[in-house]
């Protein structure tokens, strides 16, 4: 697979994996993992690159780390992102002190006035990445950095997961664990 190949096949991953399995006749289970043959059957009918190579390279070669394989390699699924409904089976766990949240200029004032929504997702997204977060805040504008007073909101009573990548999920954050900055 080329360069092309790999980010073409990536976003219909992205897609298919998240949104609309049935775009290409898939089905998810209650975790999100599908079949990793039915979807090489799938994409092969899309023309797609279409062998268990190309699923490995996706997987091992995202650059968000997007995907996962079953231990026995028989299913995949994506670690987050998600606006169809599944329930991600990931560990509650305390997270540190600060977690990090990338936005745009335009949505300030109503993220100080009202806090941190899922929006169409099904949590909000953090990292104790700052680079990364900066690039996520500027897909929607003039980026933005703001620190969640993470492990604050946790004692609160706040439920945190830790995907397999590192990223931070949470239902909601208040206001007022939210600071612009490091
Ligand atoms: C903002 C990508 C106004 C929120 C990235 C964000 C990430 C509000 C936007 C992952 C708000 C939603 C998630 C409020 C939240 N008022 N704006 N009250 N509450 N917002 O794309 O966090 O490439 O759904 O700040 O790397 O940008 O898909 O979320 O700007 O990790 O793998 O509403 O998606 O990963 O935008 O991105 P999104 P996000 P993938």
């Amino acid at each position: 697979m080329d360069i092309k190949q790999q980010n073409q096949l990536g976003r219909k991953l992205s897609k298919v994996l998240r949104h609309a399995p049935d775009a290409i006749g898939i089905a998810l289970d209650a975790q999100g993992w599908t079949s990793v043959e039915d979807l090489i059957a799938a994409l092969c009918k899309q023309g797609l690159p279409c062998d268990y190579t190309a699923i490995q390279d996706i997987v091992a070669s995202n650059d968000k780390n997007r995907f996962e394989l079953s231990d026995d390699g028989t299913r995949i699924r994506a670690r987050q992102g998600h606006s169809i409904e599944i329930a991600l089976d990931y560990e509650v766990v305390a997270p540190p002190e600060f977690l990090y949240h990338g936005t745009a200029l335009e949505f300030l004032p109503s993220i100080l006035e009202s806090g941190l929504d899922k929006r169409r997702r099904h949590h909000v997204h953090m990292s104790t990445d700052i680079a990364m977060m900066r690039k996520v805040g500027g897909r929607h504008g003039t980026a933005v950095l703001l620190r969640i007073a993470a492990r604050a909101m946790y004692d609160a009573g706040h439920v945190f997961y830790v995907t397999g990548n590192s990223v931070w999920l949470t239902d909601r954050v208040p206001a007022a664990f939210i600071a612009l900055g490091e």
